[in-house]
């Protein structure tokens, strides 16, 4: 007894003297893409500048993949205090407020440039609406440009009538109503099972998305239209953001600077790897037919409209400040 009341107390006087003194705080952050995307990467790398930038006191360790949280139960998790800390889709929560579905807005902004631009003109409303909420945006990350995938050729909207298909918020639902495809809402993280087993057949995502699911396995076509580049943001727990030192807050602050650009550009780097890793993948990558592109954007003129009804005053002074970036 004595002996093991010795080996107890110096197995916890060596475990005691191998610690820091200050023993920091552990953020898990959930994120909802696989480890190889760069959005997780960049993730990753924000965690890494956090940990060394505030000397261990905040040590972020990233949960890819949906490992921790799935994707739609992230925000919550972070609202609630579950985590501190997350990376989720902006627009996965279109459904509770129409503004967090400003960036899938069917050819309002096409390009990485533009969506730049569209972030600037919206990020002072998304901050107040998330701030409601009790979140904190630290920084946003675009995804390439939008396209649709498909198992068969398709040429015009005639040819999409009746095909499953796999939606990530809001818009990608109405986009299928409006042509005359099946939704169905599904998880990046599940579509490569859900086109092996024909659950879903066809999506609209970028060149990223396919590529990181392998869907070359069971899709053939990408079409390029470049509808939208949707965004992922990371964002912070508000109570556990203000207990955080004024210096830790600074270097939270630069670490998300860095992070976001880095996103952005590391964004633009894998449009063109990707979409060339499709068609090494065996698939067909090329522009939708001009019927297709103008069947689309006439959907979109109806989807603006509908978003403007939707997201009032505050929707319209976000796009009336986008154009005028123009
Ligand atoms: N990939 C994500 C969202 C947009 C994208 O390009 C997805 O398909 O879930």
């Amino acid at each position: 007894m004595k002996f093991l009341t010795k080996v107890l107390t110096t197995t916890a006087l060596v475990a005691a003297a191998a610690t820091p003194a200050f023993a920091g705080e552990k953020w898990d952050m959930p994120m909802a893409y696989s480890a190889s995307n760069y959005h997780s990467a960049t993730g990753a790398e924000f965690a890494k500048c956090v940990t060394t930038g505030t000397g261990g006191e905040i040590e972020i360790v990233t949960h890819p993949s949906g490992s921790l949280f799935p994707g739609a139960q992230i925000k919550r998790a972070v609202q609630t205090g579950q985590v501190p800390i997350g990376e989720r889709l902006l627009s996965g929560h279109a459904n509770e407020n129409a503004l967090f579905g400003f960036d899938s807005i069917p050819f309002l902004a096409t390009s990485f440039d533009a969506s730049d631009k569209l972030w600037k003109a919206a990020k002072p409303s998304l901050e107040k609406v998330l701030e409601a909420q009790n979140l904190t945006l630290l920084y946003a990350v675009p995804w390439p440009p939008q396209g649709f995938y498909f198992k068969n050729e398709v040429n015009s909207v005639a040819d999409m009538k009746g095909i499953k298909f796999r939606s990530y918020n809001t818009a990608t639902s109405r986009i299928a109503e409006l042509t005359g495809m099946l939704p169905v809402t599904i998880e990046a993280a599940e579509i490569s099972q859900a086109f092996a087993t024909g659950v879903a057949e066809s999506m609209i995502s970028s060149g990223s998305t396919g590529y990181d699911r392998k869907v070359w396995e069971s899709l053939n076509y990408f079409y390029e239209v470049d509808a939208w580049l949707p965004r992922n943001y990371v964002m912070v727990n508000s109570q556990v953001w203000s207990g955080v030192s004024d210096q830790n807050k600074n270097v939270i602050r630069g670490c998300a600077e860095l992070a976001e650009y880095a996103g952005n550009w590391r964004a633009k780097e894998y449009t063109g790897f990707t979409l060339q890793g499709l068609r090494d993948g065996g698939m067909k990558v090329g522009p939708a037919s001009e019927q297709m592109v103008n069947e689309l954007k006439e959907i979109g003129v109806t989807m603006t409209n509908e978003w403007l009804a939707e997201a009032g005053e505050e929707g319209a002074a976000i796009v009336d400040a986008f154009k005028a970036m123009q």
